[in-house]
């Protein structure tokens, strides 16, 4: 299967300007690699503006289902974490057209569950899992179609370390697996991995995975606007990626980047090494 790389160039949903940058910057940096962005979308407009941000997310859903529609793999490359309610909009839609389910492993230091209404902030990168699961602004869960775009039962998180109350009642409400990073440190990022992905593998059709690089420990991640410590291990991340079965898998989306912050391009390499693991992983089934 042919990779198709989408730049989400945003990062007016942020705290903090330089991850909109991330997809030029990758394009630089891939040169002479065989693997280029192909469409960036630039978000032009002012923070959190939502009329001119449900067209925007909506162009991403749109440009994520196409690739699907034309067979290839869609690897979205953030911009902000607010690009995931256009990407996972794009895939539910296409998904439920062909009356199949969607599995998302969510990596993250954060919950991104807060809703306009808990949000001190009011930030929309702080946002997109809630507006998936149909909480939040209406202009947002009305993308594609009216459905909510993820089933709790189908969704874990992995890697949570800070959060706010409300994110955590709505998710516990929900009754959404969430692993945080005491978890992770007690059970090991491999055996918990591979737990969440067997589940899903037997519950949903097609898994898709969506990478917050401030997830990763800031030893493999520094250039991230929210710093946490105590991250997962990107090693051991690879580990596990590299061998999951790529049938299931249908598109990634990795988020969060900012080249402004970033200490010798280590996360821009980060994001690299798993854009070329997905290559590797989605070019085996042929
Ligand atoms: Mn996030």
């Amino acid at each position: 299967m042919q990779i198709n790389l989408i730049g989400a160039a945003i990062d007016k949903c942020a705290g903090i300007a330089g991850a909109a940058d991330t997809p030029q910057m990758l394009n630089l940096l891939l040169k002479n690699s065989g693997l280029q962005i192909s469409q960036i979308i630039t978000y032009s407009e002012t923070r959190n503006n939502v009329p001119f941000l449900k067209d925007y997310f909506t162009d991403l859903a749109i440009a994520v289902r196409d690739s699907l529609v034309k067979n290839e793999f869609p690897l979205i490359i953030g911009g902000d974490h607010s690009c995931a309610i256009g990407t996972w909009s794009g895939v539910s839609g296409f998904l439920s057209e062909n009356n199949q389910t969607l599995g998302l492993i969510w990596i993250d230091a954060h919950m991104d569950s807060h809703t306009p209404e808990t949000s001190i902030s009011g930030n929309i990168h702080g946002m997109p899992l809630a507006t998936l699961f149909g909480f939040g602004f209406d202009e947002f869960t009305s993308i594609i179609n009216s459905h909510p775009k993820l089933k709790p039962e189908n969704v874990v998180l992995i890697g949570i370390r800070s959060y706010e109350d409300d994110e955590a009642a709505l998710l516990n409400k929900l009754g959404v697996k969430i692993y945080y990073n005491h978890d992770v440190a007690k059970l090991g990022f491999s055996n918990i991995f591979n737990m969440v992905w067997q589940d899903l593998a037997l519950k949903v059709d097609k898994i898709g995975l969506s990478i917050d690089v401030d997830g990763f420990d800031p030893e493999f991640t520094p250039g991230v606007g929210t710093i946490v410590p105590d991250g997962l291990n990107l090693t051991q991340f690879m580990d596990e990626y590299t061998k999951i079965d790529a049938d299931k898998l249908l598109a990634v989306e990795i988020t969060e980047a900012n080249p402004i912050l970033d200490k010798e391009d280590r996360t821009l390499t980060c994001v690299i090494d798993i854009i070329k693991a997905t290559q590797r992983l989605v070019s085996r089934d042929y």
